[in-house]
């Protein structure tokens, strides 16, 4: 039997929540992100705003000589960390089998909400409504079979939208829609499938998979076809039992370039303080692993000063543990980083974002998040300048 997966995403989120909190701004152009004069980018805009043309990661130069007379305005990070909690706790409300997927989107199984809530569109309704009377939003929300189709659903009636896609219609819902509503299709994906000439999704699932094997290599073009055909998980996970949240990569060939082995710490790092965000987590307790040749494996560990969720906090603290390990210099197989002693309340609590560099960072990481889930894990990557100075105080242990 086919599951019934609702994905809800907020409208012009970290905007809306400006404008109900300034009701000044109600029905005007809000464009946050950073400030005309800058070199940064608009992170959302509010739909008054999207008339002009302006846009998420438009160059805010641009967005002001579009919209001169917009309301541009910096982001908060907390405050929509805070909102984003509210979120989870409503929708948690009507199902626990609830998964926040970035701080403005969450998916929901409910195909046993029947009884509780009636049919698909009635706990849709129930979510919406209750997240516009708690929390004074509006969002989006798209039905359907999987996870994929009802993230493209909840994307096609913004804002305030309900769009239902039953299993039947999955293909004609599908076929019409340009290549570039299936979440991940980045810039370059785009760019090759239109000299491919292929414009929409239908004509994307009647392209031979050996062509899109052969310009997107074999897990890419599997990829495609996969999506193109409608087809994905249908699981909501819940996760919120677990202790810590871990992330490895083995090595073909042993490494022993300290540079690559930076490098992949930093994904690594990034890896798990996104997955943090997601789930609104912080954590205190730093861990390297490193396996040698004969599987010798060693890890160290290191407890912060405060929880943190910030992709260079945790990377630092990686590095730093590599760096006063007895190994450097070491051939490594694997290298791993995990984050444990989790708080009950990310950030806030401790007040970690209260300071406004912390507050900068935080809101650069949501930015950061919010990309790659349009565009894929690829779409952008930190510059490479974390500082990286030792910390006296890790201490490596063998296991
Ligand atoms: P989105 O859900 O992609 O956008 P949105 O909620 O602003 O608008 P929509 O109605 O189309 O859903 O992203 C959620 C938040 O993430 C957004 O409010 C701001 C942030 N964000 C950025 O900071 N930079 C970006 O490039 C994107 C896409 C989002
Ligand atoms: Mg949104």
């Amino acid at each position: 039997m086919p599951r019934v997966i609702m994905h809800i995403d907020m409208d012009a989120f970290f905007a809306a929540v400006e404008q109900r909190d300034d009701p000044s701004l109600m029905g005007k152009p809000v464009i946050i992100g950073a400030l005309p004069g800058s070199r940064g980018v608009v992170s959302t805009a509010s739909y008054e705003a999207r008339k002009f043309g302006v846009h998420s990661a438009m160059p805010i130069a641009q967005a002001h000589k579009r919209c001169p007379h917009g309301v541009f305005l910096p982001p908060v990070g907390r405050k929509y960390s805070q909102v984003s909690k509210q979120i989870k706790s409503i929708l948690e409300g009507v199902t626990p089998r609830m998964q926040m997927a970035s701080v403005d989107e969450a998916y929901l199984d409910i195909t046993d909400c029947e009884k509780l809530h009636g049919t698909p569109r009635q706990t849709a309704l129930l979510a919406k409504g209750r997240i516009r009377d708690e929390l004074k939003l509006s969002c989006s929300v798209g039905i359907g079979p999987n996870r994929l189709i009802a993230k493209i659903a909840s994307d096609i009636e913004k804002p305030d939208g309900l769009t239902i896609v039953t299993p039947e219609d999955v293909a004609d819902f599908l076929a019409p829609l340009e290549v570039g509503r299936i979440p991940g299709i980045g810039k370059v994906t785009n760019r090759t499938l239109a000299k491919l000439g292929i414009k929409s999704i239908g004509q994307l699932a009647a392209t031979p998979l050996e062509k899109l094997v052969r310009h997107f290599g074999k897990n890419g073009g599997e990829s495609l076809n996969r999506k193109s055909h409608g087809i994905s998980s249908d699981i909501v996970e819940k996760r919120e039992g677990r202790k810590s949240i871990s992330k490895e990569r083995t090595f073909g060939v042993d490494e022993k370039n300290p540079e690559k082995l930076r490098h992949v710490l930093l994904k690594l790092s990034g890896d798990i303080g996104r997955q943090l965000r997601k789930e609104g987590r912080s954590g205190r307790c730093v861990n390297l692993k490193i396996r040698l040749d004969g599987f010798e494996t060693h890890t160290c560990a290191k407890t912060l000063e405060e929880s943190t969720d910030a992709d260079d906090v945790i990377f630092k603290s990686a590095w730093n543990l590599y760096q006063q390990s007895a190994y450097t210099g070491r051939p490594v197989r694997l290298i791993g980083v995990r984050l444990s002693d989790f708080g009950r309340e990310s950030g806030t609590q401790l007040g970690l974002f209260d300071i406004p560099k912390k507050e900068k960072t935080r809101s650069i990481y949501l930015a950061m998040d919010a990309i790659r889930d349009k565009f894929g894990a690829d779409a952008i990557k930190p510059a490479d300048a974390y500082d990286d100075q030792v910390d006296k105080k890790a201490t490596p242990k063998k296991k």
